[in-house]
């Protein structure tokens, strides 16, 4: 199938015929996920390998790229250089046959919001054509100042906590922000103040108007067991439901995962640092280590052609390999089942909850995106110090801001003494479903 005398000789096939039937159109979207470019050329669909020169890509109104998920200052075994692939990923843009008009970045720049990440992302960035960014940001880009540094830097003529609308050849981008004012237990969050701007900036335009709108955390129900999912997002598509074509792109899960509803096609993008599971074959969430050799096999990006007319957009994955994106979810697959049985494992770390005396300093762990134990009952007078041992980030963060502690990096510690009696619930505020619970005796 990746054969590109097949794809040429099937193309021709389809061409030839009367225009598009149905399911041949459906056979080329099937195809757009093997790296094959669609251009419309007098109407007549015509592919090309992803990469290949072609005269006819000249005939698209113009294409853009979303990259996402860079994590710079990631450094751990799942992809221990991070601005390599990033690199890698900007020199893959620039090898487009024809120069995108714009890059959109989906969120999760940094990996610790550190400025000196956000530095050297700039850098690796100075490299790339076209100059035009548009950002919106991921959790981990919020996660020490909620944002503030994020919005200084890269949200400049954007609103609130940095959406942002813009026109670009007839089509309307719209950048959401759903990574902000997470609540415990909850999923991403676009907040009414931000779904009251977008009903206002999509009132008045005609609903032939195409429509993309890019955000972090993906605008469907993904996969909402491990978060990938926005709990108000259903509100911002009732806004786009008149709309013809409407393109969501969304990052946050480092996978392809694609659905189409009605005139919405929901897409999300390979990262450019490292891969995590396929949803539900894993105990949670988190970096994936695959072998060495197959690492760029499962890190891309996506080209996104738009033709005038009432197409949908075209939405073309690219591994940073050149290696065909079908084969990422088995490369996932295999990963996940290799590694050890942390489900059962984390199972039995929930031990029940016990009783400490008082003025003890007792361990907790978290682990696998999880609090473990997950409620504890301790006496008054009880330290509790929580270990991180993920390979990303999280905090430990009182409901009722009864303490919080910082970013956790990877094995960093925090620990509350609990003086008074009473039931404390706590959060991870990156990832909010995570939860936990102490009673105090
Ligand atoms: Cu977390």
């Amino acid at each position: 199938m990746n054969n590109p005398d097949k794809i040429r000789a099937d193309a021709t096939e389809i061409s030839s015929g009367d225009g598009v039937d149905r399911r041949g159109f459906l056979k080329c979207m099937a195809w757009a996920g093997t790296g094959v470019v669609w251009t419309f050329a007098g109407g007549v669909p015509l592919s090309q390998a992803f990469g290949t020169s072609s005269k006819h890509a000249g005939d698209a109104s113009f294409s853009f790229v979303q990259i996402s998920d860079s994590h710079i200052g990631f450094d751990k075994p799942a992809n221990v250089d991070v601005t390599a692939t990033l690199q890698a990923a900007i020199d893959k843009i620039s090898a487009l046959p024809v120069e995108p008009d714009l890059i959109l970045h989906t969120g999760d720049l940094s990996h610790l919001s550190r400025p000196g990440e956000f530095d050297t992302l700039d850098q690796v960035l100075k490299g790339v054509h076209p100059k035009q960014i548009f950002y919106v940001p991921g959790e981990h880009d919020v996660a020490l100042d909620n944002g503030r540094q994020f919005l200084d830097r890269y949200g400049k003529g954007t609103q609130g906590g940095g959406w942002q609308s813009f026109d670009h050849k007839g089509v309307h981008f719209v950048g959401l922000v759903n990574v902000l004012n997470f609540k415990p237990g909850g999923l991403g969050v676009l907040g009414h103040e931000q779904l009251e701007w977008l009903e206002e900036d999509l009132k008045g335009r005609t609903s032939s108007t195409p429509i993309v709108v890019f955000a972090h955390i993906p605008l469907w129900a993904a996969y909402p067991e491990w978060g990938w999912a926005t709990e108000d997002s259903a509100q911002a598509l009732a806004y786009l439901k008149r709309f013809g074509s409407v393109t969501v792109l969304n990052g946050h899960i480092h996978q392809i995962m694609q659905k189409v509803e009605g005139n919405v096609t929901f897409h999300t993008a390979m990262a450019t640092a490292f891969p995590q599971p396929v949803a539900g074959t894993a105990s949670s969430a988190g970096p994936l280590k695959v072998p060495a050799d197959q690492l760029r096999r499962v890190l891309g990006i996506t080209n996104v052609n738009f033709v005038a007319g009432n197409h949908p957009l075209a939405v073309v994955d690219a591994t940073l390999a050149g290696t065909p994106p079908e084969e990422v979810s088995g490369i996932l697959r295999k990963a996940a089942a290799a590694l050890p049985a942390a489900a059962a494992q984390s199972q039995s770390n929930q031990s029940q909850p016990k009783a400490v005396a008082t003025g003890e300093t007792i361990p907790a762990a978290i682990d696998n995106f999880s609090f473990t134990p997950k409620e504890m009952t301790v006496k008054a007078g009880t330290t509790v110090r929580w270990t991180n041992k993920d390979d990303i980030p999280h905090t430990v963060t009182s409901d009722n801001n009864v303490f919080a502690s910082p970013v956790l990096d990877s094995n960093q510690n925090f620990q509350f003494t609990f003086a008074s009696a009473g039931k404390f619930t706590y959060f991870c505020r990156l990832h909010p479903k995570m939860t936990g619970e102490v009673v105090v005796r």
